[in-house]
């Protein structure tokens, strides 16, 4: 009876165990990415840093013009105002990423910034 509990309760660690680091391993970082916000030529980023790994970007254009959000290489498709969009992106390594809005002049009135991934 004793050796039946303690088999029992090394089963049910091992699934805690594991079910625990099932859940970190699937654990994604979400930043939502506001467009047009604080003005129009701005991004707002609710996540200024994020940890190495997927990162999934909702970005939501409230300006009144058209943007797009890239980084990494990937870019949203061009958001009319009021709409929204989600970029999945893998950060392989950590360090410095820039973002911007690739719609001509946008990126050089100030639609851009750096994300950290550490
Ligand atoms: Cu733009």
């Amino acid at each position: 009876m004793k050796r039946a509990f303690a088999a029992a309760t090394v089963v049910l660690c091992a699934a805690l165990v594991l079910t625990t680091f099932a859940f970190a391993r699937s654990r994604v970082a979400a930043v939502a990415v506001t467009a047009g916000k604080p003005s129009e030529f701005r991004f707002t980023l609710s996540k200024q840093s994020v940890p190495k790994g997927p990162v999934t970007f909702a970005v939501t254009n409230r300006g009144k013009l058209g943007h797009d959000f890239k980084i990494a290489g990937k870019k949203t498709l061009l958001l009319a105002r009021g709409k929204r969009s989600t970029l999945k992106v893998t950060f392989n390594r950590t360090g410095r990423f820039p973002y911007l809005c690739t719609v001509p002049g946008h990126a050089a009135a100030g639609m851009k910034g750096t994300l950290v991934v550490k």
